[in-house]
């Protein structure tokens, strides 16, 4: 980094904090926050973000000296946009002061609090979406007043909120969850009644927990992501965020009190029913994002643009779409899922991502179901070809064996690894040991599914990636 650049400073003015984020990594901020920047500009409103990091430091320390300002870096196959983003006015670190977090979460002036916690931060079961008791966060969140986890803050701030007679907030979940609106409204339910039946009654009544579908391919922030933004910006910014051009935000429009900045007016999609898009997002672009995760990995390849570009793994995820994903959607109106495909693709060919297959293969227990389990078990209903998927859920199994297929070891990162190693067991009893997890596979999906993921394992295994590719049917 060129010691004589200027840091990048916020302006002095801006709007008031409306909403609180809990989760502030890239995603957000290449995403929901770009959105609410742009809604306060086109139509006003006091939509300014108190972000909080639930876990480390490294985000605040890096946004703190900048006043929350960072650069959103557009990577187009054609070329790279900066553009400074002001609407993230304060960061705090749940950590070091909960009850700083609390105080803000119950301030009258704060309607919405959105959440991108990842998949593991619900503290739930993956395969029934309801509440994990026995969750550490949880069981810590029961006892104490000051919480750990996010549906823990949620709930006590939500207490907070009732003692001193305010209405609640919307509570915006923004992670890839199948009816996350439900999901978070689940655990939260079930943690405040576990606190307080009254608390849980209240929430009920008044609390609202719109469903949304999110979608835009942000990677990781590298350390060369970082120069290059100085090089290109003439400024010194130590968290800018690199994402697509592409960007999707459909939201349920059920909010506390009609409550919310412009969305609509910048393009987010407010709708009754947001299943169709969600289902079409976790299954079509998700799904394939996994399957390409596994299989890519144990190819050697480092991203889905080099998955992309192979045309084995190219063959591979375009007859997982044509074959047994689509057959399975119900389109959102006006879309064309064929059509969706084939944009999609183009999405993951995009040279300028470089989107690791490492990040993407991360927490997959949490993942699989909603991504890939759902398909096996509407497909299976429906008699439908499945060896594709099969074969994404056999590359799972040996992914996180923690040894790729050259015996190298991999660094997998699951909140289930310690479970998943099984000691590098392989075929058919690493099979049956890693279905019998009834928080990822329901019944019916490791009964059904068991012979041809063993058949998927077994090629794997003797064949190598491409070779397995080829020998699928169809
Ligand atoms: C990816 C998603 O890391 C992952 O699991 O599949 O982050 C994906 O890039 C986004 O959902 C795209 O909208």
């Amino acid at each position: 980094m060129p010691a004589d650049l200027p840091r990048l400073r916020a302006p002095e003015k801006r709007p008031a904090i409306g909403i609180v984020h809990l989760g502030l990594g890239a995603f957000f901020r290449a995403h929901g926050a770009i959105y609410i920047a742009e809604a306060m500009e086109k139509s006003g409103g006091d939509w300014s973000i108190c972000g909080v990091s639930l876990k480390s430091p490294g985000t605040r320390d890096a946004l703190a000296p900048q006043g929350g300002a960072y650069t959103a870096v557009e990577l187009a196959p054609d070329g790279t946009k900066p553009r400074v983003i002001t609407s993230v006015a304060e960061v705090l670190v749940a950590p070091e002061d909960p009850a700083a977090v609390l105080s803000r979460l119950t301030d009258p002036a704060v309607k919405i609090v959105s959440l991108t916690v990842t998949e593991k931060g619900y503290c739930h079961d993956p395969a029934t979406g309801a509440l994990n008791p026995d969750h550490p966060d949880i069981r810590h969140d029961l006892a104490a007043s000051l919480p750990a986890s996010a549906p823990g803050y949620v709930v006590r701030a939500l207490a907070l909120r009732r003692a001193a007679g305010l209405a609640p907030f919307t509570v915006l979940s923004c992670d890839n969850l199948p009816d996350n609106g439900s999901v978070v409204r689940g655990v939260v339910l079930d943690l405040a009644r576990r606190i307080d039946p009254d608390l849980a009654d209240w929430i009920a009544a008044h609390g609202r927990f719109p469903a949304t579908m999110v979608d835009r391919i942000v990677p990781a922030t590298s350390a060369e992501d970082i120069e290059a933004t100085a090089r290109l910006t003439g400024y010194d910014d130590r968290a800018p965020v690199m994402h697509e051009p592409f960007r999707q935000w459909v939201i349920q429009d059920d909010f506390v009190n009609d409550d919310r900045p412009d969305l609509a007016g910048v393009g987010a999609q407010l709708v009754g029913d947001v299943t169709p898009f969600e289902h079409m997002k976790l299954r079509m672009l998700n799904g394939t994002h996994s399957a390409l995760a596994y299989l890519g990995y144990l190819a050697g390849h480092e991203t889905i643009a080099d998955c992309a570009a192979d045309p084995v793994m190219a063959g591979y995820v375009k007859r997982l779409w044509r074959a047994e994903i689509i057959p399975a959607l119900t389109p959102p109106e006006g879309t064309d899922l064929d059509q969706h495909a084939d944009a999609l693709f183009a999405r993951y060919e995009n040279p300028a991502i470089r989107h690791r297959t490492w990040q993407i293969a991360m927490d997959g227990s949490q993942k699989l179901p909603q991504r890939i389990l759902a398909t096996l078990a509407e497909n299976h209903a429906a008699g439908r070809d499945s060896h594709g998927l099969c074969l994404a859920v056999a590359g799972w199994m040996r992914y996180v064996s923690g040894v790729d297929l050259d015996g190298n070891a991999i660094d997998v990162r699951d909140p289930l690894a310690d479970r998943l190693r099984l000691d590098g067991q392989t075929g058919a009893a690493r099979v049956d040991a890693l279905l019998a997890l009834r928080e990822v596979f329901p019944q019916t999906v490791a009964e059904t599914w068991r012979d041809p993921i063993v058949q998927a394992l077994h090629q794997l295994e003797t064949k190598g990636v491409r070779d397995a590719i080829r020998a699928l049917p169809g």
